[in-house]
């Protein structure tokens, strides 16, 4: 099986579209996948404690169709978990986000957004990682990524990685702005980085 994970969408309908293409030309078979941070949230966290909302258009960007493109199951993020704890509504919407599963299974592999972790330094980054699996998709940072083995390897798009048996972590990148994302073949035991030109 083969699967297109994707994520850190923060509400860009467009640079959504374009990935979505991409991914039905490379890989029309594959599953998808999201690894949460599919919306923007407008408040700053500086001021989640300051007040709650009342609807959803006070708090989040909800560009015209970009709702009915989020067809996938995915994994929450921290934009999806600052809108829930700010807002009060009986919104469907937001009973979809309340819904999103922390961490999703792909067979060996699991998916998580990441910011549960511990990040940090200079330049920010991932310090360290709590898995449960030997094999990790994740976003969060906006770099697309892998650590074999605790060991950062610099990845080229189009290349298939093995990924068997090495305890790895695969930072799908974003879809705002990079376009980026990343295809698991179970099967083959690889990932393979991917960007829309
Ligand atoms: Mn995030």
């Amino acid at each position: 099986m083969r699967y297109a994970i994707i994520g850190d969408v923060h509400s860009s309908k467009k640079d959504l579209e374009d990935v979505l293409a991409h991914i039905n030309e490379q890989a029309p078979d594959s599953i998808l996948v999201g690894t949460g941070d599919l919306y923007e949230c407008i408040i700053s966290k500086r001021y989640v404690n300051d007040r709650s909302f009342t609807s959803l258009e006070e708090v989040m960007l909800l560009p015209d169709g970009f709702e009915e493109l989020l067809t996938f199951p995915s994994v929450i993020g921290n934009q999806e978990e600052r809108i829930l704890f700010i807002t009060r509504t009986d919104d469907p919407l937001l009973e979809k986000l309340s819904a999103m599963p922390e961490t999703m299974e792909l067979g060996v592999a699991e998916v998580i957004h990441g910011h549960q972790w511990k990040w940090g330094g200079e330049p920010w980054s991932l310090i360290e990682a709590d898995t449960s699996k030997n094999l990790t998709f994740y976003g969060h940072s906006h770099r697309s990524g892998l650590i074999r083995n605790d060991c950062e390897e610099k990845i080229a798009f189009n290349q298939p990685y093995d990924v068997k048996g090495d305890k790895t972590l695969v930072n799908v990148g974003a879809v705002v702005s990079d376009k980026e994302w990343v295809l698991y073949d179970d099967v083959q035991h690889t990932v393979t980085f991917k960007k829309v030109k």
